[in-house]
């Protein structure tokens, strides 16, 4: 069975008190309405980080992620944040290659090869991103493209880690414009890559690996596309910064 994910990505938004408030609310709504059997990840920025795990206290299907991490372990890198210290605060995942971090910052699929086994080996569990540009898309090479991100960022792991790493299909032309994969285009997808790993590690490795959708996933459209098989769940972006439409979401399983 693989894990059900619903993770939020805050990016960078929420004062402190927002982010205390959004995340008791959170805490409590997942209490009251059961969602036992769904993981609910939220990612704020890192500021938030220890104080969101200290509300979260034990409850036991809610963890905190953060949006990034360094290549690097330790050492003089001013405004760096590595895998490690994260891990010392507590910290259960981490978001790496968020279509943003490839675009603004330049983040390379090797580069998040680097941050990957970082991660691993801080025993954070990554949630890796990938996607297509809607250039990419209108071509129709999507399909090589994705997969040619997992190849070059992940393919390097041994079978044992790959099993620890999340990945997050989110197609770039679906993020921040309101427009969201159709339910059938993000399992058509999510199949290829899951035949993909299965290519290089096998069927029952790639069965055991959460795929998740992002890009524009809200209440109104979660029911659908979390019903396809290949769909592990979501990486929430607007809509988890409103504790009644992430728990919404969570609750369309
Ligand atoms: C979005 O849905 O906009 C996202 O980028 C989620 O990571």
């Amino acid at each position: 069975m693989r894990k059900k994910i619903i993770a939020g990505n805050w990016k960078m938004n929420m004062t402190y008190e927002e982010g205390q408030k959004l995340t008791s609310e959170i805490v409590q709504m997942a209490k009251d309405e059961n969602l036992d059997g769904v993981t609910l990840v939220l990612n704020p920025p890192f500021p938030h980080l220890y104080v969101v795990k200290k509300l979260i206290g034990g409850t036991s299907n809610i963890f905190v992620g953060a949006q990034n991490c360094s290549d690097k372990e330790s050492g003089a890198y001013t405004g760096e944040v590595s895998a490690p210290i994260l891990a010392s605060f507590g910290v259960d995942y981490v978001i790496i290659g968020h279509s943003e971090r490839r675009e603004y910052f330049k983040e390379s699929n090797e580069l998040l090869a680097t941050k990957v086994k970082q991660a691993l080996a801080a025993g954070l569990t990554p949630i890796f991103c990938c996607g297509e540009s809607l250039d990419i898309r209108e071509a129709g090479t999507h399909e090589p493209n994705v997969k040619y991100q997992l190849t070059d960022s992940l393919f390097d792991l041994s079978a044992e880690e790959i099993s620890k790493v999340v990945i997050a299909y989110e197609p770039i032309w679906a993020i921040g414009t309101g427009k969201t994969a159709t339910a059938e285009q993000a399992q058509e997808m999510h199949y290829a890559l899951r035949k993909h790993l299965a290519s290089k590690y096998g069927k029952e490795v790639a069965d055991s690996i959460s795929i998740l959708y992002g890009g524009s996933m809200k209440p109104s459209n979660a029911a659908e596309l979390l019903s396809k098989p290949d769909v592990d769940g979501g990486l929430i972006g607007g809509a988890s910064l409103k504790s009644r439409d992430f728990i919404d979401i969570a609750k369309s399983y």
